[in-house]
């Protein structure tokens, strides 16, 4: 069901060469790059007419409005199953809580008499949010990406979601009602890169916003590479990703249960278990079969997952070694099913978000824990982290110096700017002292 990768025996080679024995899907952005660019380019000189006829193309439904209507959104909310309703408040309720802790608070370093600098947290102005439709129709999403951005402080959050034909060219009942929940009442039925760069550009219904962020698939992560530098995005979510490091006392059913919950988003999701045990790994290949037989979407994507070359148990020496291995590959999530879980999952340094022992599986954080599930894929946990407050926020360092405080390093000033050959910049300062430097003290 799931290939191996034998690393037991010799050392293991360092930093990138390790990472290439590792396994990952082929997820490439920039060949997707050249196919949005036209989508993209329409809907920014035909504004909503391009965005009707997109959803018509690719979603099968002409429609009469980009934006949704308010009505829509409290007819879903209304429509919405209670247990489904229960279970989101539960799910914002415990983000919020998390969120909140998030918040940054100004922050004033005295750096000398009379000089300070003032860091001062400003949440960006409007946000645009994606979420997806057609295979994953995620509401969890919605309040993955709504909850930060609200605690953050954004004022104007907007959201997108593919038309979907069945429902009268609305987004999913469900990300309505989640839309509702959440008090946001600004969406539009708008699909993958047609979306992105309706909140990159602006059409006559959509102001164009300053950042965007939500999941999507590649054309999604295109369009957002498509306009970096132009707006801000929160990162180019790939295929999801699970990782277990496990040793001979998890639990096989357990661990196959986590790795198939995982397999079950797409046929390019990634499930990889790193062992030191062959029993281990050995069980967990049993557990497979009949548990991937059980579930629901196995041949369209948790059969394709398992089995592509994302996806492989890699055998290790030790959980010393296997450490080295979850830290070159940089999951997405990483669960610890090891003795003494919490103090190995201490010396991870690289995953999107650690799942320790055997109560904490990746659903639970995809739901319900209060974390977020925005997490970075295909190894950028090396350098980035989740979705969170902090990404909609931006620092502004505010700069208030005495004449005085100005005066006793005016020297150092200018002396740097005549080192990098700026004489202008030392002129900036010798002008307010009658073009001398203050004698330094
Ligand atoms: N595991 C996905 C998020 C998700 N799971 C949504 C269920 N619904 C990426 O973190
Ligand atoms: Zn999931």
């Amino acid at each position: 069901m799931i290939s191996r990768i034998d690393l037991r025996g010799d050392a293991l080679p360092e930093g990138p060469a390790l990472r290439d024995l590792l396994p990952r899907a082929d997820f490439d952005v920039q060949a997707a790059l050249e196919k949005v660019r036209p989508i993209c380019e329409a809907v920014h000189h035909r504004g909503d007419a391009a965005l009707i006829d997109f959803a018509e193309k690719f979603d099968g439904v002409r429609l009469e409005t980009v934006r949704v209507p308010a009505r829509a959104l409290t007819d879903a909310l209304a429509g919405l199953d209670p247990a489904v309703r229960a279970a989101l408040e539960e799910s914002i309720r415990r983000a919020r809580l998390v969120h909140r802790a998030q918040r940054r608070t100004t922050h004033t370093t005295q750096v000398v008499p009379g000089g300070s600098v003032t860091e001062k947290w400003v949440p960006v102005e409007r946000v645009g949010l994606y979420a997806p439709g057609g295979r994953s129709v995620y509401p969890s999403s919605v309040v993955m990406n709504v909850v930060p951005a609200q605690e953050a402080g954004v004022e104007s959050i907007a959201l997108a979601s593919p038309a979907q034909a069945e429902f009268g060219g609305l987004p999913h009942p469900t990300i309505l009602a989640a839309c509702a929940l959440l008090g946001v009442d600004e969406v539009y039925a708008a699909g993958g890169a047609t979306a992105v760069a309706m909140f990159a550009y602006g059409t006559e219904s959509c102001p164009p916003a300053n950042m965007v962020t939500g999941p999507g698939n590649i054309w999604v992560a295109a369009a957002k590479r498509y306009f970096t530098g132009k707006i801000g995005i929160d990162a180019e979510a790939g295929p999801t990703e699970i990782a277990i490091l496990a040793d001979a006392g998890a639990d096989p059913a357990h661990v196959a249960a986590d790795l198939i919950s995982q397999a079950e988003h797409d046929p390019l999701a990634a499930a990889v278990l790193v062992t030191d045990s062959v029993e281990l790994a050995d069980a967990v290949d049993k557990e497979l079969e009949p548990q991937v037989a059980a579930s629901k979407h196995i041949d369209d994507r948790i059969v394709p997952a398992l089995q592509g070359k994302q996806s492989a148990i890699v055998l290790v020496d030790g959980i010393e070694e296997g450490l080295r291995v979850v830290d070159a590959y940089g999951a997405e999530h990483l669960e610890i099913q090891t003795a003494d879980a919490a103090a190995v999952a201490d010396r991870v340094k690289n995953a999107g978000a650690i799942f320790i022992g055997p109560w904490a599986p990746v659903s639970l954080g995809d739901y319900a824990a209060g974390s977020n599930h925005v997490l970075p894929t295909g190894g950028c946990a090396c350098h980035s982290s989740g979705l969170s407050v902090q990404s909609f926020l931006r620092g502004i360092h505010i700069v208030d110096y005495t004449r005085e405080a100005l005066a006793e390093v005016a020297h150092h000033v200018v002396t740097l700017a005549e080192a990098e050959d700026l004489p202008a910049h030392g002129a900036a300062i010798k002008a307010r002292f009658g073009w001398k430097v203050p004698e330094s003290k």
